[in-house]
């Protein structure tokens, strides 16, 4: 597999090759209007050269937001070994929909990617659709994102303060619970950094405005929006 050999060391980076290994798989290409083009490779569609380049189309992603009983976010600090956006910090869980997969498994992926991330046990139907979320942006000189990130709320009555997420250390270096009211202060913080798409989620979508509602029970006036944000 010739991408392998070729991206453990990029300049002085040398990459986990478990990390290196997932570019392998096939990712879903898509125009601005979700719909499909071709499958690309992991690495190619994460490849920031090729994102800045004419050929360059999103990929799809899913992004789920993970609240407790008391409507409180569950955030992650990716690992020091992820390849896109190391330490940042984010919302829930991240990946993205496998050629091989019907996309209307997408629900099933998101929650056997919490379950692998995080140890959570999330029930697919429990997963409420919000929107599509299109952007790209830079994580350093090499590595980029270009997606149309499907973001899902889900409601998860397993945790509690004797009762934590049991972490993958491979994925996720540190988690935290945080509430409504204290979002915007914390990705205005200067001591951490935070992914692009979650910063993009709270200040250029509708997020605050979904997350007040799921607190009310009025979730479902904003599900299913047709609309890519
Ligand atoms: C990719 O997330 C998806 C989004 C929304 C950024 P990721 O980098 O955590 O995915 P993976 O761990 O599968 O590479
Ligand atoms: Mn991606």
């Amino acid at each position: 597999f010739k991408i392998l050999q070729f991206t453990r060391h990029f300049g002085s980076k040398v990459y986990d090759p478990k990390q290196l290994e997932t570019f392998r798989q096939q990712l879903f290409l898509v125009n601005d209007q979700d719909e499909f083009i071709k499958t690309i490779d992991k690495y190619t569609a994460h490849n920031w050269e090729w994102i800045c380049s004419n050929d360059a189309l999103p990929h799809r992603a899913f992004s789920l937001l993970i609240f407790n009983k008391n409507f409180e976010l569950l955030l992650q600090q990716r690992s020091s070994i992820k390849v896109t956006f190391p330490l940042y910090w984010s919302n829930s869980c991240c990946s993205h929909p496998i050629v091989g997969r019907s996309i209307f498994e997408i629900c099933d992926e998101a929650t056997e990617r919490a379950k692998f991330e995080l140890g959570t046990d999330l029930c697919p139907r429990s997963l409420k659709f919000l929107s599509k979320v299109l952007y790209k942006s830079q994580s350093d000189q090499n590595w980029g994102e270009y997606e149309m990130d499907y973001v899902f709320f889900v409601m998860t009555d397993k945790y509690s303060n004797e009762n934590r997420p049991v972490i993958n250390s491979e994925e996720v270096n540190d988690i935290m619970w945080i509430n409504r009211s204290g979002i915007e202060q914390f990705i205005d913080r200067k001591d951490l950094k935070v992914t692009p798409w979650f910063d993009i989620f709270i200040r250029n979508t509708d997020l605050l405005k979904w997350w007040e509602a799921f607190e009310k029970g009025k979730i479902e006036d904003y599900e299913n929006s047709d609309e890519i944000l």
